[in-house]
């Protein structure tokens, strides 16, 4: 039997079919009902089979005995867990008020969900882990356009010439973007790679440069200098769609491409050669803004200044440049309905000022730091309960330590996983929710110059005592909302309401697992307050926020690296390492080091080193390679996770957050994100004999 479904082996959420035997998941595949998809499916997604199999995952729900991460755990029925977690959530609200309540998830197109829940229980902290990830060039887009980061798509399939900031899209991949890129490389498109690693992608490019590390927003300036200094940039499009031009030109004056070689390392020939190719090229042009962007305190700048070039070749809204996005046009014209439509709004202000005091931050997706500052403070308010579901922050954020100095102060911390996280290991109470197999969510809208709805369906029986999130959630409402809004009794129900008046038939989209609807291109249109592309950003400047900030270049103390970090194709985040076939591919990072500092330091290829940073010491082997930057050293993240359930993973490898020491607070001010490669570290050779 064939079933279509959504793989739920990383974020991407990619649709995929899942051939059943004998009520067992016997394949797994991409949906060839989605034309960008096909078959392919990534090695991770592969592993789902396995994933599904594994009894290292949290079975029942458990509420914790001992101290918080000492791992001692009584397991309950479902009723006594919701029960506890209901009177615990009711006594904070009666205590600190609804907005006392936070709930982090992972974001993306299921949050209606979430959000709704929170809706419904009055309290405005939903937040999604976007702080840790792309609110950098979020924002920076929000800035510029008035549009979110996925509101523009890339148009790489048609694009002559793909610029990439350390936008390693053949590891750190998505499936349909990898096989447009292909296709565009195969077409003969020209790709300029910009990373201080040498990766996959880099491989695969026309033009590769090591940059300096945290250097890029320098290298965006010299080129934008150029552009204008020599007239290469689009006129028509610029005076038809810019405010504030000259204030760009004002800012650039002086950032040369040989001003620009020294902060960055890149050559200005080089620079020069570059703008030169792209201004033929144009507009048929990306110049990529990034995805994971939270890494240093100007990387919303690299992310605008990104944009502001596509905008100076008048790549927007241009095949082979950045296409509007839109939502899926249904037959009758009408919407998916929300969940979160049938319950009043939430009148509070939200913990992390997001829409409000900080009105450049998108209160749809928060910024996360804030409300663990608020745990922390007090400030603005206090925060007493805290959710995660579909979030890990003791892997996503900075410095765990820290953070659980931070989760002390709660009165509750809930885990809602199909893993045993970092965070989950810490909680007062574990949620198991099935796997992705075993279970269905709400149906997904992907927004894109292509949208389409996807449904996730449960494709087996649950292996274990686990519940599907929509559940979970409509049970913690009864007990904490009025049990209203969330009650609906079977998530068929959900399905017909979110469809209803669509024209969209439910059985059809569960035969084919997707709908797309017609593929016009959406018009161009800005949501900035003026209307236009706002290189003068309005919202910006009025939060006392420059539009385009000196470069700052960051010092590098004697002696020390800094510390980058990225993913691999075989690996999502943390939350794969422990699965049985992904860990027979790889259970362990190393450390990248050039071969100049190593063999200062007298460190050989395999050697075991010691990564210090502050007062946090980790051990692991050396890969001396000339891959990476001489200033910097970079580990795979994901590793080192200390769960001891987890009997593959634990201990093994090294982890990057942890050595993140006193990142928690520390992010770049315009985008929110933190600034995790602003860590640097200390190597040294272990010598033979001192490893305990
Ligand atoms: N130091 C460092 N920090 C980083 C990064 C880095 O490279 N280095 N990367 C950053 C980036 S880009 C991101 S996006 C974040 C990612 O970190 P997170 O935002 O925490 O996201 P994930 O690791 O994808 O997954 C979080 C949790 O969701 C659980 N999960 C998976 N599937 C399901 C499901 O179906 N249901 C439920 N309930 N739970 C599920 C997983 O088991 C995992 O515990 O980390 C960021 N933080
Ligand atoms: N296989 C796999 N794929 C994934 C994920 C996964 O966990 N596994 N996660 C998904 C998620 S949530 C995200 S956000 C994306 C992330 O996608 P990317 O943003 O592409 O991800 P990273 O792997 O974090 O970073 C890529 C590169 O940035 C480089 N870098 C570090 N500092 C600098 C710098 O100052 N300048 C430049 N130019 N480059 C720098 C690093 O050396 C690294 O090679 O990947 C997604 N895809
Ligand atoms: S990228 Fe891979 S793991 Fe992620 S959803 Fe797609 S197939 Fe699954
Ligand atoms: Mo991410």
């Amino acid at each position: 039997m064939r079933k279509f479904s959504i793989c739920g082996m990383c974020a991407v959420r990619c649709p995929i079919e899942v051939q059943v035997e004998d009520g067992q998941v016997a394949w797994l595949q991409g949906n060839p009902n989605d034309p960008a998809m096909g078959a392919s499916l990534c090695p991770k997604g592969a592993a789902g089979i396995a994933f599904l199999n594994d009894d290292e995952r949290p079975q029942r729900p458990m509420i914790r005995e001992g101290r918080r991460g000492e791992g001692k755990w009584r397991e309950v029925g479902w009723d006594e867990a919701l029960d506890y977690v209901g009177s615990r959530l009711r006594s904070v609200r009666d205590r600190l008020g609804s907005r006392g309540v936070a709930l982090s998830d992972r974001g993306g197109p299921f949050n209606d969900l979430t959000k709704s829940f929170m809706q419904a229980i009055g309290s405005p902290n939903y937040f999604d882990h976007d702080a840790s990830c792309g609110a950098n060039a979020h924002h920076a887009t929000r800035s510029l356009f008035g549009l979110g980061r996925n509101d523009l798509g890339y148009d790489y399939a048609r694009s002559d010439h793909i610029v990439l900031y350390g936008r390693n899209m053949l590891e750190s991949l998505q499936v349909k973007e990898v096989k447009a890129f292909l296709k565009a490389r195969e077409r003969g498109a020209k790709i300029t790679y910009i990373d201080p690693r040498f990766t996959v992608t880099a491989a695969k490019a026309t033009r590769f440069w090591q940059i300096r590390p945290n250097s890029d927003y320098a290298l965006n300036l010299a080129i934008i200098h150029e552009l204008l200094a020599c007239d290469l940039y689009d006129k028509g499009f610029a005076d038809q769609w810019v405010l504030g031009l000259d204030v760009l030109r004002e800012a650039t004056r002086q950032t040369t491409p040989e001003w620009a070689q020294t902060r960055t390392g890149i050559a200005a020939d080089e620079i020069r050669a570059l703008v030169r190719e792209v201004a033929a090229a144009a507009p048929r042009v990306l110049f990529h803004a990034g995805w994971m962007t939270a890494r240093h305190s100007q990387s919303f700048h690299v992310s605008r200044t990104a944009h502001v070039i596509n905008t100076l070749l008048g790549a927007v809204g241009q095949p082979g440049g950045l296409l509007p996005a839109r939502g899926v046009a249904t037959p009758t014209g009408k919407k998916l309905n929300r969940l979160s439509d049938r319950i009043p709004p939430v009148g509070e202000p939200r913990a992390d000022g997001a829409g409000g005091v900080n009105k450049h931050w998108d209160p749809a997706l928060g910024v996360g730091h804030q409300v663990f500052r608020a745990m922390d403070t007090g400030l603005p308010y206090p925060i007493g309960a805290y959710i995660v579901y579909r979030h890990d922050p003791l892997t996503g954020f900075p410095d765990p330590v820290r953070q659980k100095q931070v989760l002390d102060k709660l009165d509750l911390l809930v885990a809602i996983d199909v893993n045993y996280s970092e965070t989950a290991w810490y909680a007062d109470v574990i949620l198991p929710e099935s796997s992705y197999l075993e279970r269905g969510n709400i149906i997904g809208e992907f927004k894109g110059p292509s949208p389409m709805l996807a449904i996730r369906q449960p494709a087996v029986e649950p292996r274990f005592d686990t519940r599907p999130g929509w559940w979970i959630f409509r049970e913690l409402e009864k007990r904490v909302g009025d049990g209203r809004y969330l009650d609906f009794n079977s998530l068929d129900a959900i399905w017909e309401y979110q469809l209803g008046g669509t024209g969209i038939d439910l059985q059809r989209l569960r035969d084919r697992g997707v709908f797309h609807g017609d593929d016009k291109p959406a018009p161009l249109a800005f949501r900035t307050p003026s209307g236009k592309i706002e290189f003068q950003g309005s919202v910006l400047e009025a939060m006392g926020l420059p539009s385009f900030p000196p470069f700052e270049p960051k010092p590098l103390e004697e002696g020390r690296f800094w510390l980058l970090f990225g993913r691999v194709a075989m690996q999502a985040h943390a939350q794969s390492v422990n699965n049985p076939l992904l860990n027979e591919l790889l259970n362990e990072n190393d450390v990248w080091i050039h071969p100049a500092p190593a063999s200062r330091l007298g460190i050989k290829p395999g050697d075991t080193v010691r990564v210090t940073s502050g007062d946090r010491v980790v051990e692991g082997r050396a890969r001396v390679t000339d891959r990476i930057h001489p200033d910097a050293v970079f580990m795979l993240h994901g590793f080192g996770r200390t769960v001891p359930k987890l009997t593959r993973a634990c201990g093994r490898g090294m982890s990057d957050q942890y050595l993140q020491q006193g990142k928690l607070f520390d992010f770049d001010r315009a985008g929110g994100g933190f600034t995790y490669t602003e860590t640097q570290v200390r190597v040294e050779a272990v010598e033979a004999g001192e490893r305990p």
